[in-house]
């Protein structure tokens, strides 16, 4: 049972690094150090063997495009990627969720939404199973949700785009608003965009308050960034002005005051400006806007590369800091629970027992090793199987109150810790060392001794190597101007 779950956690990670391996060096040395911390945490039963701490982690950036219906969202992710691999216009073109990312392959590949419920290395790992809970019947037709693609663009590497539909189909909607729920709450950076085309958004008035009320009043709202696309089109009347003032009012009836609002458009898309004045001056705002935009999508990326060896890090110091000390704890209060419920069950049996004798009842003289040994053959074997049948009872009972007990604890520690990795931990760790086989005066939690403490100790030592090579790379300690590519490329030693 174990090898075919590891195997397939094996297969897993083998996959992740293989992907790593193309894109990320340094990274591809982060899952190394995960499985040396899994090692511990199979051997301590906080996680089971079929999971890794690594599938826990979300690998890649994550950029999401959501936004009103044709604003330009798929136009935008073709110019990034410098190929046309959405399809656009201003007809409802995708209906669906399609998730981008990096590949070797010159081919644009298409997988169904199947291959991104099943896949824990993607952001919408059993996203199924969510939606069934949303909308009943829709897990199945996950599908028709999303769909990935794969694109060999050097701007691709190391992050996942996700173009998004208009949500203003009422069929499917529900499933649509929660997929784009989760994607807001997964991703590093969100673009909302917005259509100048359509200075007076009333009839999008529905969108916007969904957009706009999900973003404000959130611990993350700063990565959100809203951005009026097609600006282009306020040539003619040149009241770009206007235009931005019109949507900002709209947007502050949704809730939205504060906070920056890109003004842009799509130079593959927009018409020609003919005037060379405004033609100047478009482009140049739309210039500085664009640097913009493209500084917070470069920093995402190395944010998230600190992030990945923060968990890391956080998860080896919690099982040394927290669930050693903590099982251990727990460990002793349920030894002595149970011994004291042991003491006072057997204490009664006992107490029965002597009683017995004392009535003269023929287990007294059963028990009395003297008239035993003097009994007949067919007494003795009565007496013997009977014993063993008490003794099995004995054992059992002592067996049903360690697991009540630890039952008792475990409902416990499930109020008492707030934290949902940590109680998680806690838990599996406690059940380990409850198990049946576990002698019950252990008085160190299984598999944690100086293996792994060592272990845990080489993993920091590993995270600070990292860290230190990616301040390397990401910082510019020569004070030169040119921003380094933040696409790690040699590895740590
Ligand atoms: N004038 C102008 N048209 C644009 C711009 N960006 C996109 N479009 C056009 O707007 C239509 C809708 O674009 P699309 O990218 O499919 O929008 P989506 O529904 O948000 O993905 C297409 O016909 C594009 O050619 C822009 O910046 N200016
Ligand atoms: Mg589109």
């Amino acid at each position: 049972m174990f090898s075919n779950a590891s195997s397939q956690v094996d297969r897993r990670l083998n996959s992740l690094e293989a992907h790593l391996q193309q894109e990320n060096p340094v990274l591809l040395q982060v899952v190394q150090t995960f499985r040396e911390l899994d090692r511990v945490a199979y051997r301590m039963g906080v996680i089971s063997r079929d999971d890794s701490f690594a599938t826990r982690v979300p690998w890649w950036p994550m950029i999401s495009i959501l936004g009103t219906f044709s604003s330009g969202k798929s136009s935008f992710i073709n110019s990034f990627l410098g190929q046309k691999l959405q399809r656009t216009g201003n007809q409802a073109v995708d209906d669906k969720f399609t998730v981008i990312c990096f590949s070797h392959e010159e081919k644009v590949r298409t997988l169904p939404g199947l291959a991104l419920d099943a896949d824990p290395r993607f952001p919408f790992y059993q996203i199924s199973q969510q939606l069934e809970h949303v909308v009943h019947g829709e897990g199945k037709r996950i599908d028709a949700y999303l769909q990935l693609k794969t694109c060999m663009t050097e701007r691709l590497r190391g992050k996942i785009l996700i173009d998004s539909p208009g949500f203003d189909a009422d069929a499917q909607r529900t499933s649509t608003l929660r997929i784009t729920e989760h994607i807001m709450n997964l991703s590093d950076l969100v673009l909302v965009f917005f259509d100048a085309r359509h200075p007076e958004p009333g009839a999008m008035k529905d969108t916007l308050d969904h957009l706009v009320k999900n973003t404000i009043n959130r611990s993350d709202s700063n990565k959100f960034l809203f951005i009026l696309n097609q600006v282009d089109c306020t040539v003619r009347e040149d009241n770009l002005e206007d235009v931005t003032a019109a949507w900002q009012r709209s947007l502050a009836q949704s809730g939205l005051t504060a906070g920056r609002f890109y003004q842009i458009y799509n130079l593959d898309a927009a018409l020609p400006i003919d005037n060379d004045t405004l033609r100047t001056r478009y482009e140049s705002k739309r210039q500085q806007d664009m640097e913009e935009i493209d500084e917070r999508i470069r920093r995402v990326e190395v944010e998230r590369v600190y992030r990945i060896i923060g968990v890391l890090e956080h998860t080896a110091k919690l099982l040394m800091n927290e669930v050693a000390p903590r099982t251990r704890l727990l460990l002793q209060r349920w030894r002595r629970f149970t011994l004291v419920l042991d003491a006072i069950l057997f204490t009664l049996l006992g107490a029965g027992v002597l009683s017995l004798m004392a009535a003269g009842h023929p287990v007294g003289s059963w028990l009395d090793l003297n008239t035993w040994t003097t009994q007949a053959t067919w007494v003795q074997v009565v007496v013997g199987t009977l014993a063993v049948a008490i003794l099995s009872t004995v054992g059992f009972l002592h067996l049903m109150l360690r697991r009540f007990t630890a039952n008792i604890l475990i409902n416990r520690i499930k109020k008492e810790i707030q934290e949902h990795d940590l109680r998680e931990y806690v838990v599996n760790a406690f059940k380990k060392n409850t198990h049946p086989l576990r002698p019950l005066l252990n008085t160190q939690p299984a598999g944690w001794g100086r293996l792994a403490l060592m272990r845990i100790e080489k993993v920091l030592k590993h995270t600070d190597q990292y860290v230190q090579n990616l301040n390397d790379q990401f910082t510019n300690p020569s004070g030169r101007k040119d921003t380094p590519n933040p696409t790690i490329q040699s590895g740590a030693e």
